[in-house]
């Protein structure tokens, strides 16, 4: 029937993420291997194999089929992506920033290897990462493509990217008069911009028109905030419900987020509001095609974690 038809054509995007996941985990150990001085690799393993969703390197890998490419041309620059992503998380959790314990489950990387150690490592997967992406798509990208996507991730996570997003955040706390505005920047560049950096590199490893470039990165611009303001408004109904339905954690301390600037109904808008704008913005694609980026858009909206 034409609904059964329908269904085997239906893109399963569960099956999707599954299997990315795995061959972004797989193409992760073989690219870290453990070796001497052992201690700097293990720690560098210990975060980097933890198991974290792979939004990142999966974004990376669907641009970069989205224009024509294979999973196997963008894998390096999908796993520098992660690389980078997780060194920011080590260093996010080190008793100087937010002091953390625990992440993806399992001890923070300076509780295992301590601090000095859990600086180097990260300070070892951000440079392995460029190395990576140089050395390992030499022979199968252009190297100005190459060379695009090296100056992108530069710029994505530096003192104006991700960095500087880090700094304003932290030199933010406890400030009320933080607003919408503040909140935003910060949004975009601790991590909106890593978001959109993965996907434009996927793009331009997969040979992108300049402007699919420019749709796959405002695609991305708005799953990244749409990213955070899901997380804000995830922190107040989570803690509501551990509270026993009284206010969430986050409107009760001096953070700022967004359901405690705008109201947890305009913060549910803006985030409807967000997904329907990165959706437009690949309308112009083929919508089989487009279906991995769509549904990773749907994803970061309704998860749940
Ligand atoms: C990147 C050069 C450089 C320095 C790092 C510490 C720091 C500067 C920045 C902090 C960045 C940070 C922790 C941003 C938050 C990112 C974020 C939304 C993390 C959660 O991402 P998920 O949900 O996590 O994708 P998993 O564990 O699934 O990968």
């Amino acid at each position: 029937s034409e609904q059964a038809k329908e269904k085997a054509t239906e893109f399963d995007f569960k099956e999707y993420l599954h299997s990315k996941a795995i061959s972004v985990n797989e193409a992760l150990e073989r690219a870290v291997p453990l070796r001497y001085p052992e201690k700097i690799h293990e720690a560098m393993r210990y975060s980097l194999l933890a198991g974290g969703k792979r939004i990142r390197p999966i974004l990376t890998i669907a641009a970069c089929e989205l224009v024509g490419g294979s999973e196997e041309l963008a894998m390096p620059t999908a796993c520098a992506m992660e690389m980078i992503h997780t060194m920011s998380l080590i260093h996010d959790d080190l008793p100087s920033m937010d002091n953390d314990d625990l992440r993806r489950g399992k001890l923070t990387n300076h509780k295992v290897f301590g601090e000095g150690t859990a600086v180097l490592a990260g300070d070892a997967l951000l440079s392995f990462a460029f190395e990576h992406i140089a050395v390992s798509t030499r022979k199968t990208v252009a190297s100005h493509r190459v060379l695009r996507v090296v100056s992108e991730l530069g710029k994505a996570i530096g003192s104006q990217g991700v960095a500087g997003g880090q700094v304003a955040d932290i030199t933010s706390e406890g400030d009320p008069s933080v607003g919408l505005e503040t909140l935003e920047w910060i949004h975009i560049h601790k991590t909106a911009v890593l978001l959109e950096c993965a996907v434009v590199s996927g793009a331009i490893i997969g040979g992108a028109s300049e402007n699919e470039i420019e749709r796959t990165g405002r695609y991305a611009r708005c799953v990244g905030l749409l990213f955070q303001v899901v997380d804000d408004i995830l922190d107040v109904t989570r803690s509501s419900e551990e509270l026993g339905k009284t206010a969430g954690k986050d409107l009760v301390s001096d953070k700022a987020t967004y359901p405690k600037l705008m109201g947890l109904e305009k913060a549910k808008e803006f985030a409807d509001e967000l997904l329907d704008r990165a959706k437009e913005e690949l309308s112009c694609f083929n919508p089989a095609k487009a279906a991995p980026l769509l549904g990773l858009a749907d994803y970061i909206a309704l998860r749940q974690n």
